[in-house]
């Protein structure tokens, strides 16, 4: 009797080692093929990787040179005027190839690069300039002890108004100006 219970634990303890055995193997392989698969995920990241910075370097490059300030660093106007900001109006004083007209209206020569050189006496206001149909043309900030060039060149004859954009106090709102183009 003992003989047989041995054999069957014998029996028993080859098939678990088998068991076993097959178990390990499988789960080995089986990491084995993540494995593979991590790597190729790893390949597949790498390429969108150098893809993505090539692609925003590229942009990059495109874009960069048409950037507005870029632009008006390298820029030479034709027409230079001072604007000033302060609770709440806007004070223009021609410096070059602008006038005022008999009521203080500054006027501005039409299709010519102007150059406005804007800054605050008091607190930030926002310069910005209109056209007839109320569509904004351009903008920048005014900002006490800072003059921030702004380019534009218009092509179209008539009023322009300016508006202040940034909340400056209970005037704000009134805060609005109107230049002719000739
Ligand atoms: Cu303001």
């Amino acid at each position: 009797m003992i003989s047989t219970y041995a054999g069957i634990v014998a029996l028993l303890g080859v098939f678990l080692i088998f068991a076993i055995g097959f178990f390990v193997l499988s789960q080995s392989s089986a990491q084995g093929e993540a494995g593979k698969i991590k790597e190729s995920v790893y390949r597949i990241r790498r390429v969108w990787f150098v893809f993505l910075v090539a692609l925003l370097v590229g942009i990059l490059a495109t874009t960069l040179p048409h950037a507005p300030n870029l632009k008006a660093a390298e820029t030479h106007p034709q027409v230079v005027v001072k604007v000033d900001g302060r609770m709440w109006a806007w004070t223009f004083t021609p410096v070059q190839g602008a006038q005022l007209d008999h009521d203080g209206t500054l006027l501005l020569p039409a299709g010519k690069t102007v150059e406005f050189l804007v800054t605050a006496s008091d607190v930030n206001h926002g310069f910005g300039v209109y056209d007839a149909a109320g569509t904004m043309l351009t903008q920048v900030q005014a900002m006490p002890g800072y003059v921030n060039r702004l380019v534009y060149t218009f092509r179209q004859p008539g009023t322009y108004t300016v508006l202040c954009l940034e909340y400056c106090g209970v005037g704000h709102q009134v805060m609005t100006s109107q230049f002719k183009v000739i």
